[in-house]
C-alpha cells in the first residue's frame, strides 16, 4: 500500500464500499470512510465482491433471476469496463485516481457512468438482507431516531422516499443521505449518485458533501422480469429487505 493511499485511507474522505462489502460486520472499517479504490488491493483492478446472500434469498420480493443477472451482467459489465478503461489508459491512469468524488475531472462519460455503476450496485448489494418469514422490517436506534425528527414518522419517510423513488424519470436511483447532520431523501439520474461533484437538478453543486446511507436501484433491469412495469410495487416489496442495520452503521459512521 503507498503513502499516498495509506494517507487517503487516514483521512477517510470517502465511503468505504470495501470495509462494508467484505464485511457486513466491519465496524472498524466502515467507521473509516474511504476510497472505493481500497478494494482493488495492488493490482489496480476493480473487483466485484462476492454477493453477500444467494441470488434466491430475496425472495419473494426480488427473485433470483432478476438478481443473478442484475449482479453476474449489469454489475460485473460495469466492472469489466471499468478495468477496460484502466487497462487501456495505463499511462496516466490508475485505478486509485478513479473515484466518485472525482468524475467531473474525467472528460468521458464512461468513467462517470461505470464508476457509478460499481459504487452504487456495491452499496445496493449490503443494503438488502434477506426476510424469508415476512417479518415486519423497520429501522431501530439512532437511525429509527433520525427518521423520526426530520419526517416525523416512518410512514411519512416511506411514503416520501417511495413517492420520489417512483417519480424518477427514465433510470436512476433514490437516496436517503446525510448532509450536514441532518437526513435529506434526493433522487439521481442514470448512474450518479451523491458523492460526484455534478450538476444534478435542484441541487447545489458547492454544498457540504452528502454521504449516501440508503440507496435504491430504480432502472427497470432491477425490477422487470417479476414486476414488469410496475415499478410501485417494486418499491413497495423493496422496503421488506432493506437491511436496517447496515444503514445504521453507515449513519453512525464518520
Ligand atoms: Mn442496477
Amino acid at each position: 500500500m503507498g503513502d499516498n493511499r495509506r494517507d487517503f485511507l487516514k483521512k477517510g474522505a470517502l465511503l468505504g464500499l470495501a470495509g462494508i462489502a467484505k464485511g457486513l460486520v466491519g465496524e472498524n472499517k466502515i467507521n473509516q470512510l474511504e476510497s472505493i479504490s481500497a478494494n482493488l488491493e495492488e493490482k489496480d483492478k476493480f473487483t466485484l465482491l462476492p454477493l453477500p446472500y444467494s441470488y434466491n434469498a430475496l425472495e419473494p420480493y426480488i427473485d433470483a433471476q432478476t438478481m443473478e443477472i442484475h449482479y453476474s451482467k449489469h454489475h460485473q459489465g460495469y466492472v469489466n469496463n471499468l478495468n477496460k478503461i484502466v487497462s487501456t489508459n495505463i499511462d496516466y491512469l490508475s485505478s486509485d485516481e478513479i473515484k466518485c468524488t472525482h468524475v467531473d475531472k474525467f472528460t468521458s462519460p464512461a468513467v462517470r457512468n461505470n464508476l457509478g455503476g460499481h459504487f452504487n450496485h456495491t452499496l445496493f448489494w449490503t443494503l438488502l438482507k434477506p426476510n424469508p418469514k415476512g417479518e415486519a422490517n423497520l429501522p431501530t436506534g439512532k437511525i429509527a431516531e433520525a427518521i423520526k425528527k426530520e419526517f416525523k414518522s416512518f410512514d411519512d419517510f416511506k411514503k416520501d422516499f417511495s413517492e420520489k423513488a417512483g417519480k424518477i424519470f427514465g433510470s436512476g436511483w433514490c437516496w436517503l443521505v446525510v448532509q450536514d447532520g441532518k437526513l435529506k431523501i434526493i433522487t439521481t439520474p442514470n448512474q450518479d449518485n451523491p458523492l460526484m461533484k455534478v450538476q444534478q437538478e435542484n441541487e447545489d453543486l458547492f454544498a457540504p458533501q452528502k454521504k449516501p446511507i440508503l440507496a435504491l436501484d430504480i432502472w427497470e433491469h432491477a425490477y422487470y422480469l417479476k414486476h414488469q412495469n410496475k415499478r410501485a410495487d417494486y418499491i413497495a416489496n423493496w422496503w421488506n429487505i432493506v437491511n436496517w442495520e447496515m444503514v445504521e452503521k453507515l449513519f453512525n459512521s464518520k
